[in-house]
């Protein structure tokens, strides 16, 4: 109330004001170098350019319509004999979907050919997840070209650099593939273990002339089950007529796109230890940080709600992807339109249909 002790302490005032901005600056200053990382990656939807659109491929199938009517309805012709067919992946862990996958494909593919590494692309020792368990895929044994390759382990504190060391295993799995006899003109098919091109889509690539060297194939995105469908979005998968210059890659790499021509079904696991795999597959252990988003019955009770992992997923997932997921997936009760190996074996895959969504700790 008194003007006098207002007045005085002006002076004072103004260079407390400055004071106060400079050890605010200098916190800001910190606080962008502490998480420089964090930020880059939070803004990265202005510096990471969406792709091209795709030109979407219409695709037509119908049980029982005959091979020659399916080719001419895309404007192809019919093969006097149908292509080989070459199915390569670079296989983690996800031994579950690796056999509905070589179930559903088996009749179609020559060779499967498998190359697992003996650590995770940031240099972590992990398991030989195939080799240890391949007994459990003798129904495939004389289709199986498995390769191994030798990881380096990131010494504590320090990073491998993960795009580095996956190209040196697609430059692996190139190498691979001509070992287990890929030859000019064969189908191949480059995808992840959980991208599962539709048999019936392997056949029209196989026996139809006149189809593009290179083609992307769009799949029903899935996430923890076929219990929820969450879009079409998935496009890495693809299949190329294989010529000399074939690379092995898992990334953009023509405008054209098959329509709905398999399944995606990210996080299919059977047991909660392996989402945790998964979860810290990408980072060191000591760049864990708030491990209690990793405690198991945190996980359980997102997966029976469709709710997404996204806060403990890896930095490779876009902020676009984030905000587009945010929200939970709404359930489906349909198991119609599912790989037919996974219906076949319906008691042994209950968690990947519906109301299987409880899974124990294994
Ligand atoms: C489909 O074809 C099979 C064998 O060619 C035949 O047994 C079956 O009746 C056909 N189904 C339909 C719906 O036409
Ligand atoms: C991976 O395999 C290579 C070659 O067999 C071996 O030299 C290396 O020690 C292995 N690394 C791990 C982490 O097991
Ligand atoms: C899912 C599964 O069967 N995993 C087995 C793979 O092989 C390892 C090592 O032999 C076993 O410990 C796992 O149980």
């Amino acid at each position: 109330m008194a003007p006098s002790l207002r007045f005085t302490p002006r002076r004072t005032s103004r260079k407390f004001h400055f004071i106060l901005l400079l050890i605010l600056g200098s916190i800001c200053v910190i606080g962008i170098i502490l998480h420089a990382q964090k930020i880059s990656y939070f803004f990265r939807p202005l510096w990471d350019l969406p792709p091209p659109p795709f030109e979407h491929l219409p695709h037509y199938y119908a049980e029982n319509v005959s091979m020659d009517d399916l080719c001419r309805l895309h404007g192809w012709s019919l093969r006097s004999e149908p292509r080989r067919v070459f199915d390569a992946i670079i296989f983690s862990n996800e031994l579950d979907l690796l056999e509905i996958r070589w179930k559903e494909l088996y009749p179609y593919v020559t060779k499967f050919v498998i190359l697992e590494a003996n650590t995770t692309f940031t240099g972590i020792p992990k398991p030989l997840y195939f080799a240890e368990n391949r007994t459990r895929f003798a129904f495939a044994e004389n289709k199986i070209s498995h390769g191994v390759f030798p990881g380096r382990i990131a010494s504590y504190g320090s990073h491998e650099d993960p795009f580095k060391l996956e190209a040196e295993q697609r430059i692996a799995m190139n190498h691979l593939l001509r070992l287990a006899g890929i030859s000019v003109g064969d189908l191949l098919l480059m995808s992840d273990t959980d991208e599962i091109p539709s048999p019936h889509t392997v056949k029209l690539l196989q026996w139809c002339d006149g189809i593009p060297s290179v083609l992307h194939l769009e799949m029903r995105h899935y996430l923890y089950s076929f219990e929820f469908p969450v879009d079409y979005s998935s496009w890495r998968a693809t299949a190329h007529i294989f010529s000399q210059w074939t690379q092995y890659r898992h990334s953009r790499q023509t405008d054209v796109i098959l329509s709905d021509a398999g399944w995606h079904c990210s996080f299919c696991f059977r047991y909660l230890r392996e989402f945790v795999f998964k979860m810290t597959a990408y980072s060191h252990a000591d760049r864990v940080r708030r491990k209690d988003f990793l405690k198991q019955s945190r996980i359980q009770k997102l997966i029976c709600q469709g709710d997404d992992l996204y806060d403990m997923l890896p930095e490779e997932y876009s902020f676009k992807n984030l905000i587009k997921k945010m929200g939970s997936v709404p359930r489906s009760a349909s198991a119609v339109h599912v790989p037919a190996s996974l219906i076949e074996n319906a008691n042994k895959f209950r968690f990947l249909l519906p109301g299987g969504c409880y899974r124990s700790s294994g």
